[in-house]
């Protein structure tokens, strides 16, 4: 029986993506790195600081900085991904997702946060999300990100839930391969043949198509 929801963040509930590519933008060409869309697709789902190692070694300077240095280049992207949110309304929320947690809310199945953002509480107030879900997993919490199980098994563990009993929805393919190793079922949102070959059991073009029924018809 369907217990508990587990929802990633970006991609998911809202497009922060283009922010993070702004700000990671930013910064790298304040390091003479370039990176381009194609490119920052490697970075969804991914965290802050492996995030910030993937673009050093795409421009080959992943020697050329100290691990104080790193942080500091990741606070200053934060900085600037801070502010590029202050953008974020609750028009931004993807079409279905509000409809969505209500029904979950009505038929008492928890929803809960996974996401790899340190900024998930800042972005679900923004989007005035924030008292539809029951848990926001802290990434800090767990020991490792994702394609790691950790961060949704610490979710479902968070609401009494087991794996058998969840379904995660993802949009990248770091984050699939989590839900797939906590041995949840996994929905994938976005690009079929990618999410697929990362192990995903339904691919759905966008959020729209999200509804109660058919998740329970996924685990029933
Ligand atoms: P922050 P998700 C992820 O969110 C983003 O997709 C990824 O691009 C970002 O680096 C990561 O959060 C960490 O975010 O810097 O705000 O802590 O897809 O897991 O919801
Ligand atoms: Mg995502």
């Amino acid at each position: 029986m369907l217990k508990a929801v587990l929802f990633d963040l970006d991609g998911v509930i809202t497009d922060t993506a283009e922010y993070h590519y702004m700000a990671w933008k930013q910064l790298a060409s304040e390091i003479h790195i370039e990176i381009d869309r194609e490119f920052n697709e490697m970075l969804k789902g991914v965290s802050r600081m492996e995030s910030l190692e993937r673009i050093l070694r795409h421009g080959q300077r992943e020697r050329d900085f100290t691990p104080e240095e790193k942080q500091e280049l990741a606070t200053k992207k934060n900085k600037q991904y801070v502010q590029l949110l202050e953008q974020v309304t609750p028009s931004d929320v993807y079409p279905g997702i509000r409809e969505l947690l209500l029904e979950l809310k009505t038929s008492g199945i928890h929803a809960v946060i996974a996401s790899a953002s340190k900024n998930a509480p800042q972005i679900l107030r923004s989007l005035q999300l924030t008292d539809l879900f029951d848990y926001i997993v802290d990434p800090d919490e767990v020991a490792q990100g994702k394609p790691a199980p950790d961060i949704f098994l610490r979710g479902a563990e968070a609401v009494g839930a087991t794996a058998e009993e969840c379904i995660g929805i993802e949009d990248a393919q770091a984050g699939i391969e989590a839900i797939k190793s906590a041995q949840m079922i996994a929905v994938g949102i976005g690009d079929e043949a990618l999410l697929m070959a990362s192990g995903a059991d339904v691919v759905l073009p966008t959020t729209e198509k999200l509804s109660l029924p058919f998740l329970k018809s996924l685990i029933c």
